[in-house]
């Protein structure tokens, strides 16, 4: 045994002062027969032991230390890269209960079918036991989950995206109420590959599969799909939503909860940096991807961002599409399938340094700037811890959460839909959130560049049936004295010869300044068939080099002939769910059509 063998057994053996919690994972060990288990504490000397060990395994490429202080790099198998919906099941108790966009399979078969799986998988392998906590310690929103895992590199991104080791132990104390999730990596073969939820169970068993949102399981799996469910039960909302806040020059702020499906920039936005000519503005991210949002007693919706890093798309982020978040991966990352350099750092597609002379792409194969191919995958991906980021919102840490003023929807559109408007009411603006649509991305597999319905960004993680949860929108509304105004944006719009019409990025302040004022009373609108809109007289364009009246009237522009192909491409998903469709989003439809 060598120094880094001995240093890793010495610091695995912590086991769960919870007699339930350890009763499971002796089940589970039983089942799969791990050589040894090790129990994760969470500590700076585990750390180092876990780095050490994933790095003599081979799963972990230590990257330049001078450079990036604290940077791993890892390859995933090349068919192991993105989330699999197909493989993805919903195994409540009946079948309508899961609904129509969602997989279902029977509970008790299905079970059965991964425990068979899973037996005997973890044989000459080390079995993690991961304690993770969802959300600040102490929130009354926070969740515990217990992670199962024989992947060492999961384990080592759980540490960076939740709350992990002795904290969980400590938030869960004696109570029942944890998440118990197993996750065995098997061949990798994508023909044994499954993830599934009990949501009745409070479970979640993956198998086949290292991937990010397949095998972190507190992220999608858990604080989407299961919270979802649970949310619905106990009357509170788990969203794909980015959380940030925004401050004035006077000190005002008001927080923004966002959903954009996968790859549509929810990353850039909620660390977006304000403009020059916006003295004084400040922009704070609480998170990135999913937000966990209940009534307060104050008659306010409170949100919390239960994760405790980023999981972002590497390609596409510079120092201009994201500065903070370039700045949030100079330390303490962990990197999957960019490329890499011959002086270990890292590189991709729409990264700041030009492309290097010579550099390995995420397959490990020789890369150079006239290779055919990528040399990173399109979805690479930086995890990265969320105290790194240069504007991160104090409150992030705060168990109350924030109070929400205004839920932003988009989508990635490259026509139809304008840059901003603002629902009527909030039953208007869940009818927004229900007809979203997008372009595909690469973030799941399938095909690129289609227009699908994902409504409220949640179509792949909606943990029951879609039509209950719109339902679950709108009776929300009942106990929110104060609701959030509704907004849906659309960085995407073309002009006729396929250029963006809209700067993005930074410049989204602009949309996010008209928001603002519009919470407080303040911004200028004008009643349209879509909702309120901004005159170009609302909206503040000053030192934006060569906007124009006329682009901005091209963005905002709404087209009576697209807008009748939107609705009945909106009607694909309502056909399919129109059993369980509230009459409420029927009706929103059929005043849509009336105003058009
Ligand atoms: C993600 C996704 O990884 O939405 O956040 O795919
Ligand atoms: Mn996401």
């Amino acid at each position: 045994m060598n120094d880094t063998e001995t240093a890793f057994q010495r610091h695995g053996h912590v086991p769960a002062p919870h007699p339930e919690a350890r009763a499971w994972v002796m089940e589970m060990a039983d089942l799969t027969q791990p050589d040894r288990i090790f129990w994760c504490d969470g500590s700076e000397a585990e750390k180092e032991a876990l780095y050490a060990e994933a790095v003599r395994q081979g799963v972990l490429i230590r990257l330049n230390q001078e450079k990036l202080p604290g940077c791993y790099y890892h390859r995933s198998h090349p068919s192991d890269v993105a989330r699999v919906e197909q493989c993805t099941y919903i195994c409540s108790e009946t079948e309508v209960e899961a609904g129509p966009t969602n997989n279902w399979s029977e509970p008790k078969a299905m079970r059965s079918r991964l425990l068979g799986m899973a037996k005997d998988s973890m044989k000459g392998r080390t079995m993690y036991v991961v304690p993770y906590l969802m959300g600040p310690h102490g929130s009354p929103l926070a969740k515990v989950g217990i992670e199962l895992t024989d992947s060492i590199y999961v384990v080592l991104n759980m540490r960076i995206m939740a709350r992990m080791g002795q904290i969980a132990w400590n938030h869960l104390g004696m109570g029942t109420d944890f998440n118990r999730g197993l996750h065995c990596l098997l061949d990798l073969d994508p023909a044994r590959r499954l993830i599934c939820h009990f949501p009745e169970r409070n479970e979640i068993i993956s198998v086949g599969s290292g991937y990010g949102g397949n095998a972190l399981l507190g992220k999608k799996c858990l604080a989407l799909r299961i919270a979802s469910a649970l949310g619905r039960k106990e009357g509170w909302m788990a969203e794909h939503m980015l959380i940030m806040g925004v401050e004035s020059p006077t000190g005002e702020k008001s927080f923004v909860a966002a959903a954009f499906p996968s790859q549509c920039g929810k990353t850039n936005f909620a660390m977006l940096v304000p403009p020059e000519e916006f003295k004084g503005w400040k922009v704070w991210t609480v998170g990135d991807d999913i937000a966990w949002m209940k009534p307060g007693p104050d008659g306010r919706l409170w949100a919390i961002n239960p994760e405790a890093g980023f999981f972002g798309v590497a390609p596409g982020t510079n120092a201009k599409t994201n500065p903070n978040a370039m700045r949030t991966i100079q330390r303490d990352t962990i990197y999957t399938n960019v490329a890499l350099k011959p002086d270990g750092t890292v590189w991709w597609e729409g990264h700041d340094d030009p492309p290097p002379a010579e550099c390995l792409d995420w397959q490990g194969r020789p890369w150079a700037p006239d290779s055919k191919e990528k040399a990173a995958h399109p979805n690479s991906r930086f995890t990265a811890p969320m105290v790194n980021c240069p504007n991160l919102a104090p409150e992030a840490h705060d168990p109350a959460g924030v109070p929400i003023d205004a839920i932003i929807f988009g989508g990635r559109r490259p026509n139809t839909v304008p840059l901003v408007f603002q629902a009527f009411n909030w039953s208007h603006g869940v009818f927004l959130g229900a007809t979203m649509g997008s372009e595909t991305t690469a973030a799941a597999s399938g095909a690129v560049g289609q227009v699908r319905r994902d409504p409220m960004a949640m179509l792949p993680f909606c943990g029951y049936n879609m039509g209950r949860f719109f339902r679950h929108w709108l009776d929300m509304r009942k106990s929110i004295k104060y609701p959030p105004r509704i907004f849906h944006v659309n960085w995407f719009r073309k002009d006729g010869d396929g250029r963006f019409l809209w700067p993005g990025y930074g410049q989204n302040m602009r949309v996010l300044q008209w928001v603002f004022g519009r919470c407080r009373g303040r911004s200028g609108a004008h009643e349209t068939p879509l909702g309120w809109v901004p005159r170009f007289e609302d909206f503040n364009t000053e030192g934006l080099a060569g906007f124009t009246r006329e682009t901005f009237e091209k963005l905002q522009a709404m087209n009576a002939d697209e807008w009748k192909r939107e609705i009945l491409q909106q009607d694909e998903l309502f056909m399919n769910l129109y059993q369980f469709l509230p009459k409420d989003l029927i009706f929103q439809r059929e005043l849509l059509v009336a105003r058009l």
